[in-house]
């Protein structure tokens, strides 16, 4: 286990959370034929969800790593049943099942993009924008974004920063694919007035209710033309399946660490696809460890909307990997070499470590 500290090239506020230097928990499994890389997806603070990084890091060293640990080998797809009776920490135990898997993939020469089913070499993507203190620093992050090539740009509201900024960016910029994220900050009683979003041809808003209340977005779904689009509350592919169901989402945003990792992801775009809705790749500030995986999954054939997997300058000025370059088109490649397919630097990982502890099995 290992912390890590990357400061974010411009802070990055929700109407939940803020911040501007990522405190990030990586896991890296050691085997007798291969290293495998987990990034933990968890925030510095409870402010996403009930996970964050000092508890997730609490959680690897104390519940999940011990468990995993009780029998002598593992597989990627033994993690989860292993893990199982430990209640929630989906983040932290997604970190473990990548770190497998990828040592996993790594051993057998398998890229994770082949593993998973990928149907495509490059995905396209977007860039979340996040609250803003004026609409004038608004538009011009937006602008830069679009000159940068971005096809597709996501903003954060909150109440009180919707409807004006909204208008003032779709003003500027008549044709560009545009969505608004919410991260829970309304209720039912706010619907008339996110009605007034309707008119500016949104391709979605993501999580305006509290995560935890599929009916209530079901309802707001039939009060508003624009789709609505769950994150927070979509946390494995049965959930998936039963907002599907109630008509609470017509579109998922899926992220691996939110559902416990990339084969519970994949089951959430096998449920999502079946049921003809769109899904798209969300992201959580990830360094290129998680970026690389996020690019494998994406790549899925059900992934048919722009993912929040921003090319690496968008968030830090150096990263642990080698960066990830926009392609034309709004596009990242997808990583082709074995497991997540990009290689660790060493060097850059020693500058940025805070803290490294090493977990053994006990000798048998
Ligand atoms: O709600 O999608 C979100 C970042 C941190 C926590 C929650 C969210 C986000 C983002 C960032 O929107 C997306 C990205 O990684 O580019
Ligand atoms: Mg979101």
């Amino acid at each position: 286990m290992r912390r890590i500290g990357l400061p974010l090239v411009s802070p990055f506020r929700t109407s939940a959370s803020g911040v501007d230097s990522r405190d990030v928990l990586l896991v890296r499994v050691i085997t007798p034929e291969a290293e495998g890389w987990g990034e933990c997806a968890a925030m510095n603070e409870p402010l996403y969800s009930p996970e964050y990084t000092e508890g997730a890091h609490a959680v690897v060293r104390e519940h999940l790593v011990p468990r995993l640990l009780q029998q002598p080998d593992v597989e990627a797809t033994e993690v989860e049943p292993r893990l199982a009776p430990v209640k929630g920490h989906l983040m932290a135990k997604a970190a473990v099942e990548s770190a497998v898997l990828d040592a996993e993939l790594r051993a057998a020469g398998l890229p994770l993009a082949t593993y998973l089913g990928a149907t495509t070499g490059a995905v396209a993507v977007g860039v979340s924008v996040g609250l803003t203190p004026s609409v004038g620093q608004l538009i011009t992050a937006v602008e830069n974004y679009v000159a940068e090539g971005y096809q597709r740009v996501k903003l954060k509201i909150e109440s009180g920063w919707d409807v004006g900024p909204v208008a003032a960016v779709r003003r500027q910029f008549p044709d560009l694919a545009l969505q608004v994220d919410a991260n829970e900050a309304y209720t039912l009683a706010d619907s008339s007035h996110l009605a007034d979003l309707d008119e500016f041809n949104l391709v979605m808003i993501e999580q305006p209710l509290a995560a935890d209340d599929l009916p209530a977005h079901a309802e707001l779904a039939r009060r508003l033309r624009t789709p609505i689009c769950l994150d927070e509350s979509i946390t494995s592919a049965r959930v998936a399946r039963q907002a599907i169901e109630l008509g609470a989402t017509a579109i998922v945003n899926i992220k691996p660490g939110r559902v416990g990792g990339y084969l519970e992801a994949h089951r959430v775009h096998d449920v999502c696809r079946e049921s003809g809705v769109p899904v798209w790749c969300g992201g959580m500030l990830e360094t290129g460890i998680g970026r690389a995986a996020n690019l494998a999954l994406a790549a899925l054939p059900g992934f048919t909307l722009p993912g929040d997997i921003s090319a690496s300058r968008r968030y830090f000025a150096r990263d642990v990997t080698a960066p990830f370059e926009l392609l034309p088109g709004g596009r990242l490649a997808v990583p082709s070499g074995p497991g997540i397919g990009v290689e660790v630097d060493e060097e850059v990982l020693t500058e940025v470590t805070t803290g490294v502890e090493r977990l053994r099995p006990a000798p048998s």
